[in-house]
């Protein structure tokens, strides 16, 4: 008996120690469908209004459309797009937002960005705003954004 499990365990062994190999020595991350990238908060007071930018890359082969954002962090988190209207810079606010598939929606300052309203801490270098992104398929993805300086 002993000597017939013997063989079974150590092939099983080698097995996993060639998978360790393989992942350890690969550069490429395994590709998620969707992917937030290069995410940062503003720096804010306790009751004021920051703002949170972020790449979402839809890594999908349809489009995917962010309906929304939940946060801890502030009292509400809203997707605004920040446009120019008579020389005059307009947010508006967005209910939904599609990435085409294979597209990256790059969420910047003076563009398209998470308005945290009323954070419920001060937002200092070092902490970190939690959000989660709601799509239109009921996905969830949540993003941990560092705070810095613009
Ligand atoms: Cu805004």
């Amino acid at each position: 008996m002993i000597v017939r499990t013997a063989p079974v365990v150590r092939p099983a062994a080698v097995l996993v120690t060639g998978l360790a190999i393989a992942c350890s020595t690969s550069a490429a991350p395994p590709i998620e469908r969707i992917a937030v990238r290069s995410g940062w908060a503003r720096i804010a007071d306790s009751g004021a209004t920051s703002g949170a930018y972020m790449e979402i890359a839809n890594n999908d082969t349809v489009a995917i459309t962010l309906v929304g954002i939940t946060t801890n962090d502030a009292g509400a988190a809203e997707v605004h797009e920040t446009m120019q209207h008579d020389g005059m810079a307009h947010m508006m606010p967005r209910a939904d937002v599609g990435i085409p598939a294979g597209d990256v929606l790059t969420m910047a300052p003076g563009g398209v960005h998470v308005m945290l309203v009323n954070v419920r801490r001060t937002l200092a270098i070092g902490d970190s705003v939690r959000l989660r992104l709601r799509f239109s398929d009921s996905t969830t993805v949540a993003v941990t954004a560092p705070v810095r300086t613009p």
